[in-house]
């Protein structure tokens, strides 16, 4: 078994209204990292999360349940928490241990009453936040719709890092904004190619890279200068600038997922290991959030 000093661990709970996927995005983590060989599927009761006799009779999680996964010399580990709110017991603790919250949104049903109901609780601990957009895969997905409803509720944090060329059915096509690629999945999922961005996309991504590069410059003074001088800030001022975004709670970055067809997973691991924040380099928790 590899070991990893604390730097290279990140403490991530999946959190989300009920359905959202959160249990099949971890088993699609476990199996893109190659820790489990076969994708099981909540239906048929064989995911590694929801382990137990009741989440098989309900078919869903009913307990918060810890796994690991590792992506390119660090290992995350993950905490799946049920999303109903009756079972808000079990995603308590998951919050008290996380430095980093995964808020996964179904893009059919956008912002929903256990979403918001969860962000309450995420409120009282101030850990920072990635946004991940699932289910693009799904006929009635709608991106622009979900993305607007997040910023309504959550504010002007929310900052796209990704957003979909198609959605729906013909879901395969994925913008990257930090890395202005595009990520080209085939039906299976798993690892996608890299190809430019398409001339009919150029437009929106280039004024939504500019959104992103400000966001990441804001954070800091230095990053500010570097900005203001060559107009740009490159890949490794992006990751820095971002993560102290995430740490500050300014920047809450939205990636495009499908779970079910394993599809975005392996870039936002990427993300988790570069970009979010270990144990180390957050600040305890304060005092005034454990009343
Ligand atoms: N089309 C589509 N369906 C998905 C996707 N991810 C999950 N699902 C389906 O959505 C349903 C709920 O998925 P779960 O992974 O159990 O969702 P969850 O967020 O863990 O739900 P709770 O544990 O009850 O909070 C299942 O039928 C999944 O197959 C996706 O990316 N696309
Ligand atoms: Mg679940």
């Amino acid at each position: 078994m590899n070991s990893f000093d604390a730097k290279h661990i990140k403490n991530v709970a999946l959190l989300g209204s009920h359905g959202a996927g959160k249990t099949t995005l971890a088993e699609t983590m476990l199996f893109e990292a190659g820790l489990i060989t076969r994708r099981g599927r909540v239906e048929d009761g064989n995911t590694v999360s929801d382990h137990t006799d009741l989440e098989h009779q309900r078919g869903g999680s009913v307990y918060a349940a810890c796994m690991h996964t590792e992506w390119r010399n660090f290992k995350i580990n993950i905490i799946d928490t049920p999303g109903l709110d009756d079972l808000v017991g079990e995603t308590i603790p998951a919050l008290r241990v996380a430095d980093t919250c995964l808020l996964l949104l179904n893009a059919h049903h956008g912002v929903e009453v256990g979403t918001d109901l969860v962000w309450e609780q995420m409120q009282r601990f101030d850990r920072p936040v990635l946004i991940g957009i699932n289910q693009l895969d799904h006929a009635n997905a709608d991106f622009d719709t979900t993305l607007a409803q997040a910023q309504d509720h959550f504010g002007p944090a929310v900052t796209v890092m990704q957003y979909p060329v198609e959605q729906g059915e013909g879901f395969h096509r994925i913008i990257d904004l930090l890395k202005m690629t595009m990520y080209v999945f085939k039906d299976a999922g798993g690892k996608p190619e890299k190809q430019p961005i398409p001339a009919s996309e150029k437009e929106r991504a280039d004024a939504l890279h500019k959104v992103l590069v400000e966001k990441a410059a804001e954070n800091d003074e230095t990053l500010m200068e570097h900005y203001f001088e060559k107009g740009e800030l490159d890949e490794d001022e992006m990751r820095l600038g971002l993560k102290l975004g995430m740490m500050k709670r300014t920047v809450f970055p939205v990636f495009c997922l499908s779970a079910l067809r394993n599809m975005g997973s392996g870039r936002l691991m990427g993300f988790i290991d570069n970009v979010a924040p270990s144990a180390v380099e957050m600040p305890p928790f304060p005092a005034r959030r454990w009343t």
